[in-house]
């Protein structure tokens, strides 16, 4: 019986062995069906648009980000497709999850929108059972995503010489407030980014102090450029078959998204910025980019206009800008047809030096209409125009729920909540938008299923203390 079962076993092993001799053998003789582009890529896909798996499906991130910068970064990662794995440290967690806290005992929207669509670990990574873990989570990753202060992630033992020797392929993505210089070992948060970036100095009116954006720049701007870093790095390692440092530092990407106010410096040495309101006001330029009010940032002079009822309501305005192309409609429009032809007003370079008395005519009649109302109207002359949209405007506008990029989730704790989904569309590969994992949802999970411990092994991390909260957690809630 024995005998018959291992001749059997035999026989399949031979047989196996054939079928792949045959496939090989197959694949040699079709190169061409393998490589229809003459790339190396694979012939395209029949199948419907949407269907052929997310975009980065298979890649396998080691998220271990905190607060905003990173965490966007990986968020976006995961909307494409990536396994997100977030560790964090037991019993605490990332500090956000108790961040501005709205609902008593759930995690924070500051969490729950940073982190959708991840799974959650936790492990002590000074604990010599959670390296153990750790070791075994960077030979299964492609990426390892962090943003702590500079030195805490050598401090960890994960130093790139460690990494690298244990998995030769793991990319190891980085936010840090500055790049290598004077205070590459700096903490930093959003706003000394965009201080530190040249964003904060350009921002506001000329007679105010500086000011930062509500556009989170910094964090979730540095998310994005790291993003592209990995992406970018993963392409190349398809070719090199090794992984790379990818830094990306806040104020460079603050720096990048500012780079038209690092043009007008040098512009500023060859004379006045002409579409400054400023020029037009007479008042002379100094040696830096100044702030700039409201004004365009581009070649066509816009600003910002009360609409109806601006009195009691604070967003009642609208962003104009008044083309050259349309001036004549423009004209039309507010009443002043005579401005087409009057040498003051008719070209744009006639025009700047009178850019606030044209703004105030124009805001005489964007008055008299409703930010929706002048939006219209201009639309229909291909004027451009840009209502100012209230934050409750846009959770509750029609159209961007139906495109996905404010996206309703549900919470098993704090119930439904808005999300924003992906703002990078692609065709064939929908954005895959869940809610944010509880802290250590995925723990045992990742441990038993994609790191492959038994069930002993299990009950021995377990009782360790590398995956579980200390046995008094620190009960303050976070500022
Ligand atoms: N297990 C054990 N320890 C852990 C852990 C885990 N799972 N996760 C984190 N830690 C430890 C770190 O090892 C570090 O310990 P040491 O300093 O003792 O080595 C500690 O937690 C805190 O890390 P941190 O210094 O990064 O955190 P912080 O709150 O003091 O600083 C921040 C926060 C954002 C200022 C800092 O991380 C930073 O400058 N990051 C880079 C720039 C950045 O991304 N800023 C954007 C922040 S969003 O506005």
């Amino acid at each position: 019986m024995a005998m018959r079962k291992r001749a059997k076993a035999k026989i399949k092993a031979v047989s196996k062995k054939t079928v792949k001799k045959v496939v090989k053998l197959k694949a040699a003789r079709k190169p061409v069906a393998k490589a229809a582009n003459g790339n190396g890529t694979p012939r395209p896909s029949s199948k419907p648009w949407g269907q052929a798996g997310l975009a980065l499906q298979g890649v396998k991130i080691l998220d271990f980000t905190h607060v905003q910068s990173g965490p966007t970064c990986t968020q976006l990662l995961a909307y494409m497709g990536a396994d997100v794995i977030k560790v964090e440290r037991p019993g605490v967690g990332d500090i956000t999850r108790t961040q501005l806290r709205d609902v008593k005992g759930a995690d924070s929207l500051y969490f729950t929108m940073l982190n959708g669509s991840k799974r959650s670990i936790t492990i002590d990574s000074k604990h010599p059972k959670g390296k153990e873990i750790l070791a075994r989570l960077i030979k299964h990753c492609d990426v390892l995503v962090e943003n702590f202060a500079p030195g805490a992630l050598d401090r960890m033992g994960l130093t790139w010489d460690y990494i690298h020797k244990t998995n030769p392929r793991m990319i190891v993505a980085s936010v840090k407030g500055f790049g290598p210089g004077p205070y590459e070992d700096c903490k930093v948060y959003e706003n000394i980014a965009q201080c530190a970036g040249g964003s904060a100095s350009t921002t506001g009116f000329r007679d105010g102090p500086p000011l930062v954006t509500g556009a989170q720049i910094g964090d979730s701007g540095t998310g994005l450029h790291l993003a592209l870093g990995i992406v970018t790095a993963l392409y190349q390692r398809v070719r090199t078959g090794r992984g790379q440092k990818v830094l990306a530092a806040m104020q460079d990407g603050v720096l990048n998204l500012a780079r038209v106010k690092l043009r007008d410096q040098q512009r500023l040495s060859h004379g006045p910025l002409t579409e400054y309101s400023q020029y037009g006001e007479g008042i002379p330029f100094g040696k830096a980019t100044p702030r700039a009010g409201n004004d365009s940032g581009g070649g066509q002079p816009g600003w910002i206009l009360k609409c109806k009822d601006w009195e009691t309501d604070p967003d009642a305005y609208i962003y104009f800008i008044t083309q050259a192309p349309v001036w004549g409609a423009i004209c039309d429009l507010i009443g002043k047809p005579e401005w087409k032809t009057d040498p003051d007003f008719a070209t744009p370079p006639a025009r700047l030096p009178r850019l606030r008395m044209i703004f105030d005519t124009i805001e005489e009649w964007t008055k008299t209409k409703t930010k929706f109302e002048v939006m219209e109207i201009c639309n229909g002359h291909d004027i451009p125009v840009g209502p100012i949209l209230s934050m409750k405007e846009i959770a509750e506008e029609p159209s961007l729920r139906t495109t996905g990029t404010v996206v309703e989730v549900d919470h098993p704790v704090r119930g439904k909540y808005l999300t924003v989904g992906n703002p990078v569309k692609l065709s064939d590969s929908p954005a895959d938008v869940r809610r944010s994992p509880l802290l250590g949802e995925h723990t045992e999970e990742i441990l038993r299923k994609v790191l492959g411990y038994s069930e002993k092994e299990l009950a021995e991390i377990k009782v360790s203390g590398a995956i579980t909260a200390p046995e008094k957690p620190a009960k303050a809630e976070a500022a």
